[in-house]
């Protein structure tokens, strides 16, 4: 019986991934953007595993290493796609160590965060090549003109690399949805919380419709 039915399954997952549906997501954006919290509540919410990725803090560059998680599945009005997860660290173009001692962090710890956190900016850059779809992660409470958002666009479109870009934080009265909205008047912005789980079905039906049109490199 139990035999029978890990046959069952093999055949569902390979059904499954023998399509063009399943694909590989990167969450790409700037430090303490909610990425690691974003990437923690898809996996409660699409596997129940609780805090897959620990490296959650309101410190800059907490992830330095990318984390993956295979296989979660959307399943939506008789629509699915799959996919695997890839959190990624925060993108910078400037690491200061100096922002991690006033962070409470000794001398040391501050060098050390520092050049893990510049080896994880390359790391992210370069797993680029293993990504099908981008979710880019925007501080919804801060000003959208930075380099970092403007740079990953760009470098999505050169690469030809679809993305979606999300506005995080919508549940504090200082975000902004409007003014991310102006800074990338080509796309859709869709606004979340992945703190406290607001939109995130409207993430999910984003994901759908990419889904389709994804094929795997
Ligand atoms: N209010 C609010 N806070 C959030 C939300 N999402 C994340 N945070 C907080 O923002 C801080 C940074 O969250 P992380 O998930 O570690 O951010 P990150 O983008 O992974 O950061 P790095 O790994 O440093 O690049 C934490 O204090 C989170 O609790 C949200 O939707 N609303
Ligand atoms: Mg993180």
């Amino acid at each position: 019986m139990i035999k029978k039915l890990k046959v069952l399954l093999n055949g569902f997952w390979t059904g499954l991934f023998n399509n063009n549906k399943h694909f590989r997501l990167g969450i790409y954006g700037a430090p303490n953007s909610g990425k690691t919290t974003l990437a923690n509540r898809l996996c409660k919410d699409l596997l129940n595993v609780d805090n897959e990725f620990t490296d959650i803090s309101g410190v800059a560059h907490e992830t330095r290493k990318i984390g993956i998680k295979e296989r979660l599945l959307i399943n939506k009005n008789g629509k699915q796609v799959s996919f695997d997860l890839i959190d990624t660290p925060g993108i910078a173009t400037r690491i200061d160590y100096e922002v991690f001692v006033k962070s409470g962090l000794s001398q040391k710890e501050a060098k050390q965060r520092a050049r893990e956190a510049t080896k994880g900016v390359i790391e992210s850059i370069k797993w680029l090549e293993n990504i099908d779809v981008v979710i880019i992660m925007i501080d919804a409470t801060k000003n959208p003109y930075n380099q970092v958002n403007l740079t990953i666009v760009g470098n999505l479109e050169a690469r030809n690399i679809p993305f979606i870009l999300v506005a995080n934080k919508i549940d504090l009265k200082s975000s902004k949805l409007d003014k991310i909205q102006q800074a990338f008047p080509k796309y859709k912005i869709v606004g979340i919380s992945a703190k406290f789980s607001q939109n995130i079905a409207g993430l999910y039906d984003e994901l759908l419709v990419m889904g389709r049109r994804v094929k795997r490199r």
